[in-house]
Parts: structure tokens; sequence; C-alpha cells
């Protein structure tokens, strides 16, 4: 017999229900970063500083899990530590939410799956490091992340320092493109390469303070806009991996990947900790870097949502 179905879908951290009743500023925060994305202790370290930077900038944070199948929004801190102990907490992609609740399991959840939960609960800013995206090689093997459906389909505001290195960018930004997903850069008009500050790609809206982005989101909300919009914010370049550096460990990653024949929602974990063992740890540092900054950015714009 597998676990009773719950009555409310979501459960809410006292700290984001009371922000949320007050339409205070909140800011979602992912966990499979926390259980696949970075190895212990480093996941709970980044965790909290990204939290920390969230407050700093005056929102409130909202990390986002899975729990003996209950999914919940504001992760208290033994509940982060639960998920970023555990060895059986699952990658919890959108799909897999239905699954994981019934069967009252644990797990972090993606950028997808984070949008879903953070729809249900009105959030309308959501930080991550990196999307998913569309992988190298896709127009064979259809590996295009459930990520950027779930920012297509759900009204909130996606900040990252791009899509993770080992995507296809350009291929990306088309693919965002054609399912209407308006995408902006934080001061500037090149999208971000997540380790490095520059993937090469253009991008025609450049964002220079919060209150642009935010105008505009509203204005796309009353005109009935169900979807969300991307903004790609580049590391700090005090932060950054250089370009070399970045793309040869991405060419490293991606031969692994081939020479291991792994596909599926086990190919972005590997292709972290290939980059990681290439760069000799450079791209963990650069990765908790490039959140933080982030966090930072996100709060910012939920402020400026949050009076607008
Ligand atoms: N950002 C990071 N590290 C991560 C991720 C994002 O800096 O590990 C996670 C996110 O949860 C994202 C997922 O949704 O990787 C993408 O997985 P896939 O490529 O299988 O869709
Ligand atoms: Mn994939």
């Amino acid at each position: 017999m597998e676990a009773e179905l719950p009555q409310v879908p979501i459960r809410l951290g006292d700290e984001v229900r009371e922000a949320l009743d007050a339409a205070g500023p909140v800011v979602a925060l992912e966990t499979s970063i926390v259980t696949q994305g970075m190895p212990f202790p480093t996941n709970l370290e980044t965790a909290r500083a990204t939290q920390e930077a969230v407050r700093r900038g005056g929102a409130v944070p909202a990390l986002i899990g899975v729990l003996g199948g209950k999914l919940v929004c504001g992760l208290t801190e033994d509940e982060l530590e639960r998920l970023g102990t555990s060895l059986e907490a699952a990658k919890v992609q959108k799909r897999d939410l239905p699954r994981i609740i019934a069967q009252g399991g644990d797990g972090g959840v993606t950028v997808g799956a984070s949008l879903f939960a953070a729809a249900l609960c009105g959030i309308e800013v959501f930080v991550t490091g990196g999307i998913g995206g569309v992988a190298p090689g896709a127009a064979s093997s259809f590996d295009i992340s459930a990520d950027l459906q779930a920012i297509a389909s759900h009204p909130c505001i996606t900040v990252c320092a791009g899509t993770k290195a080992f995507m296809d960018v350009a291929a990306t930004l088309e693919y965002l493109e054609t399912i209407s997903v308006p995408v902006a850069v934080w001061r500037s008009h090149r999208f971000p390469w997540f380790y490095s500050t520059d993937s090469g790609a253009e991008v025609e809206w450049r964002v220079n303070e919060p209150e642009d982005l935010a105008r505009a989101f509203r204005a796309g909300r009353r005109m009935g806009w169900q979807g969300g919009t991307l903004l790609g914010v580049p590391i700090p370049p005090e932060d950054a991996l250089d370009a070399q550096t970045t793309r040869e460990a991405v060419d490293y990653a991606l031969g692994e990947l081939e020479r291991r024949a792994i596909a599926g929602k086990d190919a972005t974990p590997f292709l972290l900790q290939a980059v990681f063992e290439h760069t000799a740890g450079a791209s963990l540092v650069a990765n908790t870097a490039l959140i933080r900054h982030n966090a930072s950015i996100g709060a910012k714009l939920a402020l400026a949502l949050a009076g607008c």
C-alpha cells in the first residue's frame, strides 16, 4: 500500500507563508543542485549562502523540495540537511512529481519542477545556477531539457547564469524563441556561459535595472500572459573561468558522456562531475559564486515586482 495522497498539494514554510500573505518579495530556489548537482558538504554550504544572499537583498528565500511525499515550499534547515545528506533523494523533474509524491518519496526538484511549485504558490521569481537546455546533438537524440517547456508555461521569472555550459547555447536560444519565452540579459547583450561571462550569443533585450524587467513581466501578466521570462545573469568576472578553460572542460565532459553512453536525467549530474574533475574543482567554486550572485539579483527583482 502506498502513502495516502495529500489533501493539500503543497506545504508552505512559515516565513514563506507570511511573506506571500503580505504580498512581500519571495524568491523560489531549487534543490536538485543540492541532491545531484553538487557534492556534500558544498551542496549545503551553497544552499545556505544562496538563501543568505536572498535575505541580504531584502527578500524571503523559499527552498523547494519533496519530503516524504509532500511538496514543500520553504524548507527548514533540518529539511535541507535531510535532502543534502540523503543518498536516496531522487532527481525530481516536473513529470516525476506525481509519482514521487504518490510513493511518499524524498527528492530535490529541478528547474522545471520548481517552477510548477512556485506557480502553485504564486511566487514570481525563481533562482537557479544554470538551466537545462538543448543538448549538442539534440537533432538526433531529442535531448532537450524539460526546464525549457516549464519556463514557457509557468508565470515566473527564472534567473540563471545561462544554460549549463555543456548545452548548445545557440540552439537553446532558438528553442526559447520557438516557445515564446522572452529572454533578457542583465547589463549585457551577450548571453552568459555559466562558468564564463560570455557564450558569444547575442540577445536583443538588455536589462539595466530590475524595474525594467518587472514592468515588462507585469505588462505580460496584465494581458493574461501565462508564461515565464528568462533572465541571464553573467557570473561576476572575478569569479569566472576563462573561456578556454570552460571550452576544454566541456569538450572533455561531453567526450566522456559519449564514451560511457550516459543519457537521460543522469547526463547533467555526470557532466557537472566531469567538468569538476577536469578543472580540479574550480568549476564548483564558480558554480557556487554564480548562484549566490543570481540570488542577489533575484532578490532585487522580487522587490521590484512587489512594488509594481
Ligand atoms: N543549476 C546548477 N546545477 C544543477 C542544476 C542547475 O548550477 O545541478 C540542475 C537544475 O535542477 C536543472 C537540472 O533543472 O540541473 C537540469 O537537468 P536536465 O539537464 O536533466 O534537464
Ligand atoms: Mn537532458
